[in-house]
């Protein structure tokens, strides 16, 4: 973000340009800038609609760390004006396909956490903490059914707790194993959760769980249905047809 020389619009060096992509050409200067309408909330009101083209588009200016509103800058991609947008809608969804459980059997659980924007989420959280009835967990990030890139480390035992880096749009998948430890008629209970770092807001916080319930039956009879996560918390394509909603 930076504001143009005074005698912009229009001249510069004793010549007129029509455009600021002419402008920018001629002068070697304000590469970042465009010709957009920015979408303000109103004339009065300068903060940015989701929709502005202006959102993620500028440069970093050192020394200018908060908006507007007192909240922090984009170290790598601010937003252009006095505005910067910090709202992702981070998204999670599980499911290990099946409708019950035997004791002792292994299940794995595919796990789907996507970001809708407007804003990249750097730094998103993810945890699924195994219940009592799952043991020996273990979980790992897919790659190849990803369009983020995996985290590091990507896999490990017990519980799953992860800091990824989504940009708008992506998704990561994860698979976590365990071993069904309960007695005929418990429940494997098993909630996987995301979350933003506490320099965004997530507009949409009803989407961030995504619980799996199944439950231990006797050997010998098999659960009636079809398998039903929560199956409306993506929005983001890739994610919805990575788990097959
Ligand atoms: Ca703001
Ligand atoms: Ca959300
Ligand atoms: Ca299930």
């Amino acid at each position: 973000m930076r504001g143009f020389p005074k005698w912009f619009p229009g001249r510069g060096f004793g010549t007129d340009y029509a455009t600021v992509a002419a402008w920018a050409a001629a002068v070697s200067d304000d590469a970042n800038s465009i010709q957009q309408d920015p979408a303000y909330v109103s004339d009065s009101d300068l903060h940015l609609q989701t929709t502005s083209p202006l959102i993620a588009t500028g440069t970093n200016v050192p020394g200018i760390t908060n908006d507007f509103d007192n909240q922090a800058r984009s170290p790598t991609s601010p937003c252009i004006g006095a505005d910067e947008i910090i709202d992702a809608d981070v998204q999670i969804d599980k499911s290990n396909g099946v409708t019950g459980l035997l004791n002792g059997q292994s299940t794995v659980y595919a796990i789907v956490v996507a970001n809708a924007g407007p804003v990249a989420a750097n730094g998103a959280s993810v945890t699924d903490t195994l219940p009592a009835t799952l043991i020996n967990g273990s979980w790992a990030c897919v790659q190849a059914q990803s369009t983020a890139t995996r985290p590091t480390p990507d896999a490990g035992v017990g519980n799953l707790a992860s800091t990824v880096n989504l940009n708008v749009g992506q998704h990561l998948r994860f698979d976590v194993l365990g071993t069904v430890d309960g007695t005929v008629g418990a429940f494997v209970t098993n909630t996987a959760s995301v979350a933003v770092p506490n320099t965004l807001n997530d507009p949409s916080p009803g989407n961030n769980s995504a619980t799996d319930q199944d439950p231990i039956l006797s050997i010998g009879l098999f659960a009636d249905g079809f398998e039903n996560s929560s199956r409306a918390n993506l929005t983001v394509p890739g994610a919805v047809a990575e788990m097959g909603e």
